[in-house]
């Protein structure tokens, strides 16, 4: 069997920049046979309407658990094996021990409302969050099923940002102290008719901002936030072709993009885990 990937330049790139990125990781066939399941299958993936006023989300996060296709196409053998390789190599397990990759958390929507720069990973070292939501160490995974530009909304993110060490960042310090001195107002996110996100004064909270705060930590989000819109941190979009793929460390600050009117992103998003929690697994497993 040929690779089409190099596992030591993955795990090597993810390492250094907190990402990596294998174009064509998927052949069309697997792509083809997802997409129509898709097309077939997602009415009845979504919420009620009822869920999907108040929470925000028109999908369960958990999908995967109920969907066999779903399942296989995330937990498809290459996937697992790239996954387990950085995982591992970020736990720094010389063994598997009994814990296996097993994914948490899958995105299928195909139109993104867009979601504020923020970590997926909350450690309670950070600034003294109290009863931090999770510690977990993750990775997220973008496939790219269509071709995926600037008007698609696609996944933003900012290289190297995985390493960076807020605790003993002067910038972040004086922030925080601003912050507590109530200097700064609510985060402010607004989108331009690209559907690029603005970040400035005046316009309105980012309605998904303002309602994950408590999971991924409000001050931190303001901060890095704050970072981008200055022009102190660099970032980056995923454009991506069919069968292409992002991997990503679950401290690395990242965004989504919104899609534009008449758009579509078409994508699957899973995050993963090293488990042995049975909790995790279908029933089919
Ligand atoms: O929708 C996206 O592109 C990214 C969403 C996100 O923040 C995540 O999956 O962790
Ligand atoms: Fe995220």
């Amino acid at each position: 069997m040929t690779e089409q990937y190099d596992i030591d330049y993955l795990l090597q790139d993810m390492q250094n920049n907190g990402f990596c990125i294998a174009r064509g990781l998927i052949n069309q066939n697997r792509i083809d046979a997802y997409t129509s399941h898709h097309d077939s299958a997602s009415a009845s993936w979504m919420h009620p309407l009822e869920i999907r006023k108040q929470s925000g989300w028109d999908f369960p996060t958990d999908i995967h658990k109920r969907d066999r296709v779903l399942w296989d196409f995330i937990m498809q053998e290459k996937l697992e094996e790239i996954i387990s390789t950085l995982l591992i190599a970020r736990e720094k397990m010389l063994v598997h021990e009994l814990r296996r990759v097993v994914p948490h958390l899958s995105l299928v929507y195909w139109i993104a409302k867009g979601q504020g720069w923020h970590l997926d990973e909350i450690s309670e070292s950070m600034f003294g969050i109290e009863s931090p939501p999770f510690e977990l160490k993750q990775i997220g995974v973008w496939v790219a099923l269509g071709e995926i530009n600037e008007e698609s909304g696609p996944f933003g993110f900012v290289p190297g940002s995985h390493k960076y060490d807020y605790r003993s960042d002067e910038k972040f310090h004086e922030f925080r102290d601003r912050y507590q001195l109530g200097e700064y107002g609510p985060i402010q996110i607004d989108y331009d008719p690209s559907g690029k996100p603005v970040f400035g004064d005046g316009n309105q909270i980012a309605h998904e901002t303002e309602k994950f705060k408590h999971i991924f930590g409000d001050l931190f989000d303001k901060f890095i936030t704050q970072m981008i819109s200055s022009g102190q941190m660099q970032p980056s979009m995923f454009t991506a072709q069919p069968g292409d793929v992002l991997f990503w460390d679950g401290r690395l600050i990242h965004c989504a993009h919104k899609t534009s009117p008449g758009n579509l992103r078409k994508s699957v998003i899973a995050h993963y885990h090293l488990s042995d929690n049975p909790a995790h697994l279908p029933p089919w497993v």
